[in-house]
Parts: structure tokens; sequence; C-alpha cells
């Protein structure tokens, strides 16, 4: 057995039940080959590989909160601080009734890689509860936040770990976050991140990771001689990442006609309104349903659907393993050229070896999701020298990032013999700087 082989049956072996992270393990280590092969003396010697895979610690606690009935309820919160050889801890926290401790893993492992390729000195963390915030009241909301941090407290930091949002974890949770954050530690600083504009957040960062989407994938389709202007979109999800990449994609010229939640989808072939799907979504917090009651040109279909919708793009921005093989095999045949993974791993390996082998494409999650974690970087940077920055220094900013990432993967691709593979491009372009950092710093 190879290197990567004995590493990936070791996974499998002491993590079972954790299905989600050995598949994030399995696309990062097998894609890795070349590098490791290049080097397997010494990565063997440093058993880089076997320290990789293995947080550097995995916190798992009660989280004991009162409800509006006055009955006490429990959660489990986690934090999985995974590797920091290149900065402190950082990555979101989900709150997601689906959220175990696999899913924090995968995401912490995935956070790794990915926040090495923004180039800026942030480590791999994630975190979060299977606490679900739909239908609870702003109160309950507040007091599982307080109850969560009062425990988190102990283990996070600006120089240590910096937590900010993910699925279920908006403003709102991050300023209950905050605020008890500072109430028990009396330190006023840049410990989270997605902050409100009034208490040391940073313009932009609501829009990053969408925006950030786009001008990656602008980027993806320029070096392929193709435009984004005039084509059509097809996006899943309806929350941070989905809103954004779909004004971000109005803005560039292209017509977004799809959006979905966790019940059903929306198809409006005129293009989504998505000031009517903010104020759903963000304000009113309701479902899509409401979207297809207000607007004519929109139909609204109960489950999952929207990669059946005929499109030139594909932007997954809900959640993991929502693109399939069956949905990758319907977009190639209608003429799909391009997927830009906007959630965390939200194509299988079937499906995105699929839509590699059929020319299509593919830009991971690792590499095209990461602006909203370079933005929360810069967030710290302003908390850190107590300024604020303009909306354009941060957009400017966030796009010279992307376009970077970009050619980062895309220049690792072709190192290896790989071009055009960015899967491949962005794991060895986020491990080269992780690895080296390791070496430096000794066991
Ligand atoms: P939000 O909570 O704002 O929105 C999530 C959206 O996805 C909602 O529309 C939600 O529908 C839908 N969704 C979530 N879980 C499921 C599910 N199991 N099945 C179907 N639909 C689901 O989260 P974000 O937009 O912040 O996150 C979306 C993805 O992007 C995640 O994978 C996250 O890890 C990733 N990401 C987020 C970043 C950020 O800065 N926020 C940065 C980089 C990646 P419903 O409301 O009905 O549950
Ligand atoms: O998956 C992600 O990169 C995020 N949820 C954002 C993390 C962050 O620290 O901003």
């Amino acid at each position: 057995m190879g290197y990567v082989e004995e590493v990936y049956a070791k996974v499998v072996e002491k993590n079972p039940s954790q299905p989600e992270f050995h598949q994030a393990v399995k696309e990062v280590l097998e894609t890795l080959k070349p590098a490791i092969e290049a080097n397997e003396e010494l990565y063997r010697k440093e058993a880089i590989l076997e320290r990789l895979v293995e947080p550097d610690r995995q916190i798992m606690f009660r989280v004991p909160w009162v409800d509006d009935k006055g009955q006490i309820q429990v959660n489990r919160g986690f934090r999985v601080q995974f590797n920091n050889s290149i900065g402190p801890y950082k990555g979101g926290l989900r709150l997601h009734p689906s959220v175990n401790i696999g899913i924090i893993k995968f995401l912490g492992f995935e956070q790794i890689f990915k926040n090495s390729l923004t180039g800026l000195p942030i480590g791999g963390g994630k975190g979060g509860s299977d606490f679900d915030p739909k239908g609870k009241s702003d109160r309950e909301v507040m007091a599982f936040c307080k109850s969560f941090i009062t425990e988190l407290y102990k283990y996070i930091g600006a120089d240590e770990d910096v937590p900010a949002g993910d699925i279920g974890t908006g403003a709102r949770e991050i300023g209950y976050m905050f605020g008890q954050y500072k109430r028990i530690t009396g330190l006023y600083e840049g410990v989270l991140t997605g902050k409100g504009l009034s208490y040391g957040g940073s313009l932009a960062r609501t829009e990053a990771t969408g925006y950030g989407l786009l001008y990656l994938t602008e980027e993806m389709l320029k070096c392929n001689g193709k435009d984004i202007a005039g084509k059509t979109v097809v996006v899943s999800g309806a929350g941070n990442v989905a809103i954004y990449a779909i004004q971000k994609a109005q803005q560039l010229g292209a017509k977004p006609v799809t959006c979905s939640d966790s019940t059903g989808w929306i198809y409006d072939p005129e293009g989504i309104d998505v000031e009517l799907l903010k104020e759903i979504k963000e304000v009113k917090r309701a479902r899509l349903t409401e979207y297809a009651a207000a607007r004519k040109s929109a139909e609204y279909h109960e489950g999952k659907g929207v990669w059946t919708i005929k499109c030139d793009i594909a932007l997954p921005c809900a959640t993991q393993n929502e693109l399939d093989i069956e949905d990758a095999k319907t977009l190639v045949a209608n003429g799909c050229f391009a997927v830009a993974e906007g959630a965390n791993m939200p194509t299988t390996l079937e499906a995105t070896k699929y839509l590699q082998e059929n020319g299509v494409l593919f830009a991971p999650g690792k590499a095209a999701n990461a602006g909203g974690v370079a933005t929360s970087a810069l967030e710290m940077s302003q908390n850190s020298e107590r300024l604020s920055w303009t909306f354009e220094e941060v957009d400017n900013k966030l796009k010279g990032i992307m376009v970077n990432i970009f050619h980062n993967i895309d220049d690792a691709s072709r190192k290896y013999g790989k071009e055009g593979d960015y899967v491949t491009g962005a794991n060895i372009a986020g491990f080269e700087k992780v690895v080296d950092a390791m070496l430096a710093q000794g066991v």
C-alpha cells in the first residue's frame, strides 16, 4: 500500500461513523499524490499526513438553555481546532440539527487548505451545534448563544481561535455570542468575525462569500476563453452565500434563475428578484413559498430540483453532497459548462469526477468560497489596527485575493501535469504552504 492509502485506511478505522470526514480526507489525499510522491521519504519520516488528518484538539460540550415555555433544552456544542501552523484557528460555527463531530471535522479539515489558499495568516478550525435556530424566538436564540459561549469562551481568543458564521449562524447569533464573550472575559477584541458594523464588523463581510465565488468564477471563465455576461446560472440555497452570489452574478451581467431552501425551490425564468429574496430570507426569515406568492414569473416546487433547469453555470450554495451523480449527468446533458462550489463539499466525489471527465470547468469550494474567510481575516486586521476600511477597499482586496487564488490553483495543477484539474490544484497549493510551516516548526 502507498503512503496515501495507508493513512486513509487508518483515518477510516480510527474515525468510524464519520462518512463526511472520510470523504473530505479521501478527496484531498488522493489528489495530493503527485506532490507527496515527489517527497515521500521526508513526509513519511515526518508523519506529515498522519499529523494533518488528526486535529490538534476536539472540544465537545453540553449547551443547556431555557426555552420560552420554561423547559430546559440540551444541545451539544463542538469546536474542532484542526491546525494552527500558519495562524490562529479560523472557521465558522454551524447551527443545524444535522451537526455531529464528523461533519465538523470534515469542515475543519477543508478549512486548513482553504485558509492557506487565501494567502492570509489563518489556521483551520470549525465548530457548531445540533441546535436548530429555525422556528425559535429571538430570546431562545439568545439563550442558546449565550450558553454556547459560556463554555466555548475558554478555548477562543483573537490570537487563538476566531469563530464566525456558517449555516444557521449570521449577524444575530454572532452579536449574542460576542456580547457574552465580552461579558465573561472583559475583553473587547476581534474574537469573532461577521460582527455588526457598529461593533467591529467589516464592510463587505456579509457579501464576501457570494461575491468572492463570482470573482473566482469570472476569472476561471476568462482564462478558459469564456465570458460570464449573458449566461444562465442555477443556484441552490437561499442563505448568505446564495443571496450574494445571485446579486454579484446579476451585476456581472449573468442571469440567475433558481434558488432553494430545505423544503423547496424556485424557478424564475425572468431572473431572481434579489431584493425580494433578501426581504423574505434576511428580514422575515420565511419560506420560499412567499417568493412565488409575491412574483408572477416564479414557480415553486417542493423538494430538490434546481439542477434539472437548463443552464450554463451551476453554483451549489446550500450544503454538503447536494449535487450527486444523477444531477451531474443532468447538468452535462443540459449543456452546463462550469460548476463552482459556494457551499463546502456540495458535490459528491462521483459527481465531481463525472463533471471533470466531461469537460466541465470545476472550481472546488475550498478555492471558490474562500472569499468569506478571507474577508473575515481582513476583519481581524481591521480589529487589530482599530480602524475600519471602506466597502470599496475591502471589496477590491477580496477581488484581488480571489483572482490570485484562481491563478495559484491553476499554476499548481500545471506544475503536476494536471492542467485544468482545479481540485488537484487547490489541494496541492493549499497543502504546500501548511506543510512548509509544519516542517519549519518541528514536532
Ligand atoms: P445559511 O444558513 O445562510 O443558508 C443555508 C441555505 O442552505 C439555506 O437556504 C438552507 O435552507 C439551505 N440548506 C441548509 N442545509 C440544508 C440541507 N440539509 N438541505 C437543503 N438545504 C439546506 O448558510 P450559508 O449560506 O452561510 O452557508 C451555505 C453553505 O456555504 C454551507 O455549506 C457553508 O458551509 C458554506 N460557506 C459559508 C460561508 C459563509 O461565509 N457564510 C463561507 C464559505 C462557505 P433552510 O433555511 O431551509 O435550512
Ligand atoms: O466555511 C467557511 O469558510 C465559513 N463558514 C467562513 C469562516 C470564517 O471564519 O469566516
